[in-house]
């Protein structure tokens, strides 16, 4: 490993020996030599007395010019950065100047500044601020930043307001001091879709979506999205925009899916661009929710920001929370809350039991970029989502008011997030703050007992925790869990409606009295904790609550854990489907009274990933083979159920006038196509042969596409497809994921074998490489075929992308973070695919870390 995989633990934080004022920045760009010359004013830090010298972060910069007041310094710059001795800097304030050279074109890794297809861009967070200059590169040093930039690009951007420009330069202006993550620089010959807000207070904002020629006509969604988001955080939490423009820009090669820096959000061009004949519904939803949950960064993470990286979630947490509650309020809370937790379990359950678990506030890291996980993400937002049950929404209100008031301005912490909810509500959070300092999923098992008597009877439900141990966290306390609970009587009637019962023991009963008649529980009402339930329940049980349950979400889980039950016997047993969970789904399919949304959710079945954790979690070793079949099978006897009805069915849900992405109809087509699927298990793909040849929007072309591949059909359609939309970047990387996606166990390493010798396969595109590289991570029977090339194809690829992109090579390493769950042949084969990892000469801290990590 190389010798800076040190780990920093968040027990060292001290404050940075010094301030800086004021950053005025020159760039002048050009592809292989751009020039930096910074102007630091800087200040010691009262806070940390005495005499320091000055340590500044810097890395692949060739030093030009190095000047304290004008005295130039002779000091060179180690690997990680430069070192001026204190007794080269005067005691009170000074002037810091130096000037680099950095080579944008040859930056692989998409982090500091670098170049995509003729377009400059940057990405600091979290620490490529340090490749771009000297700097202290860490988000508590906050300053207003004055940028020139000068080149010959029509289009020179940064934070900020603009101050003046002519050809060839511009000057920016950001009054409001950020870290140095927030910085960003963007130039090149980009078209702007523009409009305008009006803040509440009257500010008149310009809204800028920057593209590249010709995609113009691709914005107006993300601008309408931009728009809903600025109106939506006045009305909701009281926050204005603080700038007079606010410029967006899609980029072709990005890391992540978008990044909030100040005023100036760079976005993967994935999470912007969309029109009907190019974009899913699935992809308009994230757009809308990836421009909300960048422009909410606004005021979390940018007017409040972390005072280190260990404080991660208290933006990110935040910050997801608050796009959760935009989509809800834009598309229905209840398919959208849904919809999280079916993410939330995919991906941070999985994380959360496996070698890589970690709290949503770590308290050690290696490479920090390996740290934005679903754990710091969605789970972060599930406990604010806790918190807000646990202390009313009128006392999170008061809370989050506090919270802008008192830290406008600064790098805050979790216990500052936490103190605000003490002082504005006056709970006492200590042992609530145990989800943010403790890894792994906590288990609640449900007891229940009926005590039935003349006058009626008493309820009593006894709820026990326990939290299991995770790596370098054997043994935990008990939580504080909010369990929401109604209750029905034997008729479908709610007789209890939704309390929160708060467990906080390892063990407690919770009494209902009075009850005529022996009720049914609706535990866990809207997923209110992050936690698994280990409740036995009757299928009778499930399919009543399915039936009856007034609350959105429970209704959804009893059908999705009927279905979870039938599965995991029937690829643990030689059991068949039954008729149970076909006969309800049918009845749910049918019924007009619920939203097609909603049904669409409910038909879909549980992944074979989630499968095949439930089956470990079980006891079992899960047979991904086995898995692959049943899910087909069970699917089939829904189908069958609903026969010769299906095409009548799907005709009826085509959502009537052309095209459109809002809620009702992307539902519509949602059902329609899960049924289409259905019955093309019953005709072979005829069906979808047709729907595919008269699509006139992706999302039915893309889901008439899948089901002919599921069938094993589809090469016409796929020569089609490339044929039309072999010039589109952003629709070529679905035509490559779909058919690794859609592969057979057997084939899947050898259809992603092929396409990688596509001439299209570009392996240092982000979103191509996740497209074959992901999409075989994730086809779980294909992935873990018992033949291991996949495993071998994955581990050869992510050996082959570290030296050039270190970040996405360590986080699609997480396809590994399994292998725990299988038997010891399959155990084997990867631990051998992670050995050969990390044996790999020049292995990046990034990726080093993390198999690391999974070898556990
Ligand atoms: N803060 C961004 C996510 C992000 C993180 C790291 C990046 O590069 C390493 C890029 C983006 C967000 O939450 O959207
Ligand atoms: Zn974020």
């Amino acid at each position: 490993m190389p010798d800076t995989a040190q780990p920093i633990h968040l027990a060292d934080y001290q404050p940075f020996t010094h301030l800086v004022d004021r950053v005025d920045l020159t760039f002048r760009l050009d592809p292989k030599a751009t020039r930096v010359i910074a102007r630091l004013n800087m200040a010691p830090n009262p806070v940390r007395p005495g005499r320091h010298d000055l340590r500044l972060d810097g890395e692949g910069l060739r030093l030009i010019r190095l000047a304290v007041d004008g005295r130039p310094l002779a000091c060179q710059p180690d690997a990680t950065g430069l070192t001026i001795p204190a007794g080269d800097l005067p005691g009170g304030t000074f002037t810091l100047e130096t000037e680099v050279e950095i080579a944008p074109e040859g930056n692989t890794a998409l982090e500091g500044l670098y170049m995509s297809r003729g377009m400059y861009c940057t990405q600091c967070e979290a620490e490529g601020f340090r490749k771009i200059t000297f700097y202290p590169d860490r988000p508590d040093v906050m300053a207003p930043f004055r940028v020139r930039i000068e080149g010959d690009m029509p289009v020179l951007l940064s934070n900020g307001n603009p101050v003046a420009q002519g050809p060839g330069w511009a000057e920016w202006d950001d009054p409001w001091p950020k870290p140095s993550y927030l910085f960003a620089l963007v130039a090149g010959d980009l078209r702007a879709h523009s409009d305008r807000f009006a803040t509440r207070s009257g500010r008149d904002v310009a809204l800028n979506i920057w593209v590249r020629p010709g995609d113009e006509d691709r914005c107006a969604f993300a601008m309408g999205a931009l728009k809903r988001s600025m109106a939506w955080d006045e009305e909701t939490y009281g926050r204005e925009y603080d700038l007079d423009v606010f410029n967006i820009v899609a980029v072709d090669d990005f890391n992540m899916g978008a990044m909030e820096n100040k005023g100036l959000n760079i976005f993967n061009s994935k999470f912007v661009l969309a029109s009907p004949e190019t974009a899913t519904d699935d992809d308009f939803d994230r757009i809308e929710a990836i421009i909300a949950h960048e422009y909410f960064h606004n005021w979390t993470g940018n007017r409040i920001t972390c005072r280190d990286w260990f404080q991660l979630c208290l933006k990110e947490g935040l910050t997801v929370f608050r796009d959760q509650q935009f989509s809800g309020d834009m598309r229905g809370h209840a398919v959208k809350r849904i919809e999280d937790v079916i993410l939330l379990r995919a991906r941070q359950f999985r994380e959360d039991g496996g070698p890589l678990a970690h709290p949503v506030r770590p308290d050690s890291y290696v490479e920090i970029n390996n740290f934005y996980t679903a754990t710091v993400y969605e789970k972060g937002a599930e406990v604010i989502g806790m918190l807000k049950r646990l202390v009313g929404d009128d006392g999170y209100g008061r809370a989050l008011d506090l919270y802008f008031d008192r830290h406008d301005g600064q790098a805050a912490t979790i216990e500052d997030w936490l103190k605000v909810f003490e002082d504005a509500t006056g709970r006492d959070l200590a042992q609530f703050k145990r989800w943010y300092t403790e890894a792994g999923t906590p288990t609640v098992k449900v007891f229940e007992a009926w005590n039935g008597g003349e006058a009626g009877g008493t309820y009593t439900l006894t709820l026990a925790q326990v939290n299991p141990p995770t790596p370098g966290q054997p043994e935990k306390g008990a939580k504080v869990i909010p369990v929401a609970v109604g209750l029905l009587n034997p008729n479908g009637d709610e007789v209890v409606p939704t309390q929160v019962l708060e467990l906080t023991g390892p063990v407690q009963s919770f009494r209902f009295e009075g009850l005529g008649a022996r009720p049914v529980p609706s535990i866990l009402r809207g997923f209110s904790a992050p936690v698994i339930l280990d409740h036995d329940r009757t299928a009778e049980d499930r399919a009543f609550l399915l039936q009856h349950d007034t609350d959105p979400f429970n209704k959804w889980e009893a059908g999705r854990a009927l279905a979870k039950d039938i599965l995991v016997r029937m690829a643990a047993t030689d059991a068949g489907p039954g008729t149970r969970w076909t006969q309800a789904m049918a009845a749910v399919a049918r019924d007009g009274s619920l939203d097609p949304a909603f049904r669409a959710l409910c038909l879909r079945l549980p992944s074979e990933d989630d499968i095949a954790q439930t089956l470990h979690a079980a006891g079992h070793v899960p047979d991904p083979a086995r898995i692959h079949a049943a899910r087909r099978r069970l699917a089939l006897a829904l189908a069958e159920t609903l026969g010769a009805d299906l095409p009548g069915m799907i005709a009826a849900l085509v959502p009537p006038g052309p095209y459109s992405p809002d809620p009702e109809a992307a539902g519509r087509r949602a059902l329609g196509n899960q049924l289409l699927a259905l019955q093309t298990r019953l005709d072979g793909g005829e069906a979808a042969a047709r729907r595919f040849a008269e699509a006139g929007n992706m999302t039915d072309g893309i889901a008439a596409l899948a089901s002919l591949l599921e069938a094993g059909r589809g090469q016409a359609e796929l020569a089609a497809f490339e044929a039309r939309w072999g010039g589109d970047r952003l629709v070529m990387d679905k035509w490559f994921a779909l058919q690794v996606a859609h592969a057979a166990p057997g084939d899947a390493a050898a259809v992603a074998e092929r396409l990688v010798a596509h001439p299209a396969f570009d392996w240092k595109n982000p979103n191509r490489f996740r497209a074959v590289i992901g999409a075989l991570s994730a086809n779980h029977a294909g992935f873990h075929h018992e033949s291991g090339a996949a495993y071998r194809f994955v581990a050869d690829w992510l050996i082959r992308l570290d030296p050039a992109n270190p970040q996405t090579a360590a986080r699609m390493s997480t396809a590994f973070e399994t292998w725990p769950r299988y038997d010891a042949d399959r155990q084997g084969m990867i631990r051998d695919q992670l050995a050969r990892i990390l044996a790999s000469p020049g292995l990046s801290r990034d990726l080093g870390e993390m198999a690391a990590r999974l070898m556990g």
